[in-house]
Order: C-alpha cells, then structure tokens, then sequence
C-alpha cells in the first residue's frame, strides 16, 4: 500500500503521544492526582495508530476499559482527556465520567466503555446506521482477548456477518484478561480462528508492526467500504504495565516479559523510518520533544482547572 511520508511520520508521532501520555498518567496517579481506576495502553500504541490511520475523519471506533490509546489516535485531544482523568470541569466528561467514559462524537469516537464487550454491540450497531443511512462511513470496534468471550461478542459478529455491515472487529489480543491468560479460555491458537464460525474472514498480525495494522485493518476497512462485509483482525500485542496500576503482575513470566519488551513498537517504527531515510534522528529527537511539552501542557491545563461545583452534581447526567 503506497503511504505518504507525512502519514508515516504522523503515525510515529501518535504512537509517541501515545506513550509519553500513559506514561505522565501513571506518574500522576501514583501520586495521587487522579483517582479511580487506570488502565493503561503501554506497549500496544502500533495496533489502535496502524488501525486508526487506515480511518476517515467521519468514521466510527469503538473502544474499551483501556481507552486512552483509542481516544489519541483518533484524534482527540491529551489536554481534555487529562483534564477528565483528573476530574475536573473542563475535562471530556465535565469531570464526571473518568477513563472509562471518554467519548468524541466530533471526531467518531463512540466511547470507552467500563462494560467489557459492550463496545462490540455499539460499533455494530454504528455500521448498522451507516447502512440505514446508505453512507459509506466504517466502524473499528477495539476489544481484548477477554471480550471475545462474551455473549456481545456472538451477537455483534454474528449479526453482522448475516447483515453484511460495514463493521471491522479488532482483536486486541494482549495475552491477559485481568490476571487470566488467554491460553486459559481459548483452544485455537488465535482468537480471530472463531470467524469463520460466522462466516466472516479474518486475519492475524504482530499487532506490535504498525504498517502490518495498517495494512491489514486498512484492507478490510475497503473491503466493508465496498459493501462486502465484517472482517475479524486480530493483532497480538502486550500490555507493559498491569491490568490497572498498581497491579503488581505475579501471574505474568519474568522472560515472557522481557521477550515482549524486546518488541517495542516505538523504537522499532523509529528505526525503519529512519533507515528508509523518512525521519533523521534528529527529526524523531524533536518530535519527542514537542510531544513531551504537549503532555507537559495538558497536565498544567489540568491542574489549574477548577473541579466541578458541587451544584452542578445533576448536570451532564441522563438518565
Ligand atoms: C461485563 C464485564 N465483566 C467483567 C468486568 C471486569 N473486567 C474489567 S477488565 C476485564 C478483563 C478484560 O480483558 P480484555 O478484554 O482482554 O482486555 P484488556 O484488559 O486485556 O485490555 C474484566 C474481566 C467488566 N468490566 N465488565
Ligand atoms: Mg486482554
């Protein structure tokens, strides 16, 4: 697939934005700044970038408990996100929703979602409007291993398999659901196996190589453009950190670890940009640190936002 240098370097630059801001959430909420829960996107940036580049601006994604990866490489914006995480008024959610409940709909992000496997019902449901309403919009649903053990999982694929929607199902296979390994729940050798038990296609990539996403997901995004159907992508990944933070992993293998820090996205995308002569190091050096003073912004714009009036309790809420 030709890519333009710009998009290359825009991928690079996500995949970066994407770190450095996991990275600052798990510093802050150490220290206590932001409460709640915190489920971090570290080490699986390649798959939500490599998916969302294949995008349109007008298409959908739906997202899960692990959002923050999603909502960037959509497109939103790292300063209203932080702001949400910490509570406060100018925040996504006014402050009232968190992590969990993220949404854009100026950029087609449907939302994170604290159900898991409840984003597969929306993101079907999402291709199911885009074909009542006879557009050519797509949707990208992002769930994990551990969703495609749930009932939403059968009824999404399954409805859509039999309503040709133009809906594609990312596997966000990174080994754990919480502290169970995947090995534990399935047989097959990839989750992406059950499609053809729907009658879809499907296909599994290193969801850590982010051309390999773009390529694959970009494929079956044209493919449900072109009124031809679901596709099923899985892309085998790792989450670094724990299932939340603070989680201290004693379930995970310290080489089995380590293997998958040897695959880091980053680093990898970096160099083979670098050797095909796209970004000099020096180029790279820079984007890192304008990204870095970004999410050195979006944290001071958080801190010195004010928290919700407590008057304002009812607002944002429905019911
Ligand atoms: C319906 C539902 N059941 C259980 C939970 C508790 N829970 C939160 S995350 C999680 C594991 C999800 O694993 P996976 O889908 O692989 O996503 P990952 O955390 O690995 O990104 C579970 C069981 C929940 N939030 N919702
Ligand atoms: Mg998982």
């Amino acid at each position: 697939m030709a890519i333009k240098k710009e998009k290359l370097i825009d991928m690079y630059r996500t995949m970066v934005r994407i770190r450095i801001f996991e990275e600052r959430v798990s510093k802050e909420f150490a220290a206590g700044k932001i409460g709640g829960v915190a489920h971090l996107y570290i080490g699986e940036e390649a798959t939500a970038t490599g998916a969302c580049a294949a995008l349109r601006p007008d298409d959908y994604i739906t997202s899960t408990h692990r959002g923050h990866g999603h909502v960037i490489a959509k497109g939103g914006k790292t300063d209203l996100m932080m702001a949400e995480l910490y509570g406060k008024k100018t925040g996504y959610c006014h402050g009232k929703g968190g992590s969990m409940h993220i949404a854009d709909m100026d950029i087609g992000m449907l939302g994170a979602n604290g159900i898991v496997g409840g984003g597969i019902s929306i993101a079907t449901g999402a291709a199911l409007s885009a074909q009542i309403r006879g557009t050519d919009q797509v949707s990208v649903c992002f769930f994990g291993d551990g969703a495609s053990n749930r009932g939403t999982f059968h009824e999404g694929v399954n409805l859509a398999a039999i309503w040709n929607l133009p809906v594609v199902y990312v596997i966000e296979n990174n080994v754990y659901a919480e502290t169970t390994s995947i090995t534990d729940t399935c047989k097959l050798p990839n989750v992406a196996d059950r499609a053809s038990a729907y009658g879809i296609p499907d296909v599994t990539i290193d969801g850590n190589d982010v051309m390999a996403v773009y390529e694959a997901v970009g494929e079956a995004i044209a493919r449900a453009r072109r009124g031809e159907g679901p596709t099923m992508v899985e892309c085998k990944t790792y989450r670094w950190h724990g299932h939340y933070e603070g989680d201290t992993q004693p379930y995970k293998a310290k080489e089995e670890v380590e293997q998958w820090m040897k695959k880091d996205p980053i680093p990898t995308f970096r160099k083979q940009l670098v050797e095909r002569g796209v970004l000099t190091e020096q180029d790279a050096d820079k984007i890192d640190q304008e990204i870095n003073e970004e999410i050195e912004k979006a944290v001071k714009f958080a801190e010195e936002s004010p928290f919700p009036a407590p008057e304002e309790t009812l607002e944002d809420v429905f019911a």
